[in-house]
């Protein structure tokens, strides 16, 4: 990076953290890709003038909501609402929603802005959002959900749409959530359509959807692999996670023919040596979408495997690492850890798992590392196309969708390698997507005006 392009990138972060205070994961999202974009916004100096860095760095909208509801004994309860509509230059702003105790603006805005460019790369004509509460689902009745889903979609029925903004879910809503928002919106605005994606199949879901983050992300991965010459096939992989994303992530990962022996949760990982197979793997299934059970039942079950409490999988030698739980979740040690193990893949499911600083050890060791809005790119590029069989009030089978997202991903790849080799030919996957989902979103922008 020449000297004016640094200089334009401090000036530009210490700006943005000034006018956002504290928002840690937001300055960590944008940093990313100010550092990758920085070279091509200084050499079309019209991109500065029209200060697309700056736009694409203020939301649109953000919409703060009380969420009011009571608890199964009565008592009221209060929780925060969150919708934070991004960037709507390439459509309708579209992206989950995190119900966690752990969300906040930050948050929010982190995941929102790192949608803009993951949808970008989809080739799909959707904007970026993200929305959520700090309410979790852990430990609430099926009773208490609905409600607080039903209060929750009180409000956000008000900004959303289908030409408008489409959310989905993401950690804390799958399709119970899914569910009872759809049944409230369609109440209050007495509308059936496609405003929110990952529907039940029955009435507007998309075969492939609850699978298609996973599912995509080792998509990305076999790509990743073949320029490599290599495959799944006899590979041991860690996942952490065992929820949405960490289950059809290890289910294709096991039909690819790889073994794959961790699944974590907030609380810690379990280590099965002898692998996955169908039966365990429908067990974590029961356990963790109609039971809601913790990850350690696993190994109170299956005497194979033993569980670390309060540790996360990273210091198991594999080949492969894919996290599937949440931001910043593998550190500087766990990368370290990682590659000292024999790790020489990371392909992200999970939003943003992974410090800089980690990042930093996998780029010098030069492992295959993809961030997040490449690799799980499939969950929304799903979406997309549940938003197309809404429209046109069709069905298509799973051989179509599982084309489309084989397509997509490969698609995806094909940008990340058009913008990311360097030139000792090793392929730097954050600067390939954030260059290419970029590039699509600027220009969009310029082509509207000062908007
Ligand atoms: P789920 O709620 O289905 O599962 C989340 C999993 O991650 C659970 O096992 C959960 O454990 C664990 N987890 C959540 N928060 C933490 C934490 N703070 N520390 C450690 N573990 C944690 O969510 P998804 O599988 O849908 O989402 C996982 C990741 O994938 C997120 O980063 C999400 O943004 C991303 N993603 C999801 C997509 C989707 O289509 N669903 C699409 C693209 C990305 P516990 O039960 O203890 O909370
Ligand atoms: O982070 C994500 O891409 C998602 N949670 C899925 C968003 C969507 O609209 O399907």
């Amino acid at each position: 990076m020449d000297k004016f392009t640094r200089n334009y990138v401090d000036s530009f972060m210490a700006d943005l953290i000034a006018r956002n205070p504290g928002e840690k994961e937001f300055h960590q999202a944008v940093r990313e890709v100010v550092e990758s974009v920085a070279s091509y916004v200084t050499a079309y100096p019209h991109l500065i003038d029209l200060k697309i860095l700056e736009r694409m760095t203020e939301p649109e909208r953000v919409i703060i909501f009380r969420v009011p509801w009571t608890d199964d004994r009565g008592k009221v309860q209060i929780n925060r609402g969150y919708r934070v509509q991004m960037n709507s230059a390439l459509g309708p702003y579209k992206g989950g929603i995190r119900f966690h105790n752990s969300v906040n603006l930050s948050i929010m805005k982190f995941l929102a802005f790192e949608q803009i460019f993951k949808n970008s790369l989809t080739t799909l004509p959707m904007g970026g959002a993200k929305g959520g509460s700090d309410f979790s689902p852990r430990g609430k009745s099926d009773a208490e959900v609905m409600r607080f889903c039903q209060s929750f979609m009180t409000e956000l029925q008000r900004h959303i749409g289908q030409d408008t903004d489409v959310p989905a879910g993401d950690i804390g809503v799958g399709g119970r959530e899914i569910g009872f928002l759809f049944g409230q919106y369609k109440r209050l605005r007495d509308e059936f359509t496609g405003t929110l994606t990952g529907k039940g199949l029955a009435w507007g879901g998309s075969l492939l959807r609850p699978e298609a983050t996973g599912f995509g992300a080792c998509y990305f991965a076999q790509e990743m692999l073949a320029t490599r010459g290599k495959s799944f096939e006899g590979q041991t992989v860690l996942i952490s996670g065992a929820g949405n994303v960490a289950q059809y992530a290890a289910r294709k990962a096991m039909e690819l023919g790889a073994k794959v022996v961790t699944l974590s949760d907030s609380d810690g990982f379990i280590h099965d040596p002898e692998g996955l197979n169908e039966e365990k793997w429908k067990f974590v299934m029961e356990l963790k979408n109609i039971r809601r059970g913790r990850i350690s039942e696993y190994a109170e079950k299956y005497p194979s495997a033993k569980y670390y409490p309060g540790e996360r999988p990273w210091r198991i030698p594999c080949d492969i690492a894919m996290p599937c739980a949440t931001q910043n979740e593998i550190e500087e040690a766990d990368a370290r850890k990682l590659v000292e193990g024999g790790c020489y893949c990371v392909t992200e499911g999970a939003n943003m798992p992974t410090t800089p600083e980690a990042i930093a050890v996998f780029q010098s060791a030069k492992l295959l590392y993809s961030p997040g809005k490449a690799s799980n790119a499939g969950g929304v590029a799903t979406s997309g196309l549940e938003m197309t069989q809404n429209s046109i009030r069709q069905h298509w089978t799973a051989e179509e969708v599982d084309a489309h997202l084989h397509r997509i991903m490969s698609d995806i790849h094909a940008s990340c390698i058009k913008y990311g080799k360097e030139e000792d030919g090793y392929i730097n996957y954050v600067k390939g997507a954030n260059i290419a989902g970029f590039i699509k979103v600027a220009g969009a922008m310029v082509d509207q005006g000062l908007v």
